[in-house]
């Protein structure tokens, strides 16, 4: 039974906030309390993605794809890296709708090669499976992988489960992916990293999403912020970037999606934003799946990206398709893990959909640009 008709947030104004450390720059939701949700319902009955996205309806990997034990592929990091398109994908496998949660799911990240990046090769052996790891090993998993080509150098931003909490780390690896060699890692609890294609101002940018437990209301309030680095290693000068009641279709919380690319009125960056509504039932493998995850995109400034030039108001990808909505673990969550430009001006979004499959939309980057830039 499906049940996600219900729309979250509305409200199509912005303004400066002057509250936050006296002046930061973000759009802030002027939400009219009370009745917001029924503006939202008139002006539009279900979250809907924009119209300048084109979905490929036909996942891009999925377990059918992979050599080795293999059940949910999502959530996959894709870059262009010496003349083809590589991906690092998620593989959270073992139990089955039937089994689950009786029998655990263990998770390996995999490695696949394309010309086109809609064919994808999957390489035989994994980069890493937990399945491997000794009871005494501080690491217990590393997921959710982004990719970004620094100074023609491939860099993976991972999430890492730790016997202490998780944390977000950078890696460096090879050209083929066969090895990754963490280089840093947060104080827990942060993850969701994604780093910038090059240093601003002289120095590395990445994007974060910390999970605060105190001063948010004792409730998810997951913020997008960032950080930089002299040298990939030490991270600081933190600024918060954008918040959740910043976004209109978020009331839980969002994050850093993929990687970030260079335009000349901003860097574009597409970002998760979840609402979550206890109304919802059986969405999936588990009892309950009360959440729902869209992509929204905005556009940060190109010297300064702590401050948010432009953002769409309404959601970039919603999920809408067979693989979106009605089918997998969890359905209905868009995460983009992967963002590439072409030369002809087509955008490639990547992302995990019902962290069961890979899925491609495109857009014109003009329009996007557009979307973050049109006023509502
Ligand atoms: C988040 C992360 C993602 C996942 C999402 C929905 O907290 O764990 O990997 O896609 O939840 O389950």
């Amino acid at each position: 039974m499906n049940n996600f008709g219900t729309p979250y947030g509305a409200g199509f104004a912005c303004c400066y906030d002057q509250s936050y450390m006296g002046a930061r720059r973000a759009f802030v939701f002027e939400g009219v309390s009370g009745k917001r949700d029924e503006i939202m319902k008139l002006l539009q009955p279900e979250l809907r993605s924009a119209k300048c996205i084109t979905k490929i309806e036909k996942p891009v990997l999925t377990k059918d794809d992979i050599p080795y034990d293999a059940s949910l592929i999502f959530n996959a990091g894709v870059a262009k890296y010496k003349g083809r398109y590589v991906m690092v994908f998620r593989n959270d496998y073992g139990p089955t709708e039937e089994t689950y949660p009786a029998v655990r799911f263990k998770t390996s990240l995999g490695f696949a090669e394309s010309d086109d990046g809609i064919n994808w090769t999957v390489s035989e052996k994994t980069i890493f499976d937990n399945k491997n790891l000794l009871p005494e090993d501080e690491i217990r998993r590393l997921y959710d992988p982004r990719i970004t080509i620094i100074d023609n150098k491939p860099y993976l931003c991972m999430a890492m489960d730790t016997k202490h909490g998780v944390r977000g780390c950078i890696a460096e690896t090879d050209d083929n992916f066969e090895k990754i060699n963490i280089i840093s890692a947060s104080a827990p609890d942060n993850r969701n990293m994604v780093l910038f294609p090059e240093k601003i101002n002289g120095k590395y940018v990445r994007l974060e999403r910390p999970f605060p437990v105190y001063s948010r209301g004792g409730k998810d309030r997951f913020d997008l912020w960032l950080s930089n680095s002299p040298d990939l290693i030490f991270w600081g000068e933190t600024e918060l970037v954008l918040a959740v009641e910043d976004v209109p279709f978020a009331n839980d919380k969002i994050g850093p999606a993929a990687p970030p690319i260079k335009t000349d009125k901003g860097w574009l960056t597409v970002f998760h934003a979840v609402d979550k509504d206890e109304n919802r039932g059986k969405n999936g493998w588990e009892t309950a799946w009360k959440k729902r995850y869209c992509a929204g995109i905005m556009l940060l400034d190109l010297q300064d990206p702590s401050k948010v030039v432009g953002m769409s108001k309404l959601p970039l990808i919603a999920p809408e398709t067979y693989h979106e909505t009605e089918s997998g673990f969890r359905q209905h969550v868009i995460f983009p893990g992967g963002m590439i430009l072409e030369d002809n001006g087509e955008v490639k979004i990547y992302y995990g959909a019902s962290d069961t499959v890979e899925c491609l939309a495109t857009a014109k980057l003009d329009d996007l640009v557009a979307l973050c830039t049109e006023k509502r």
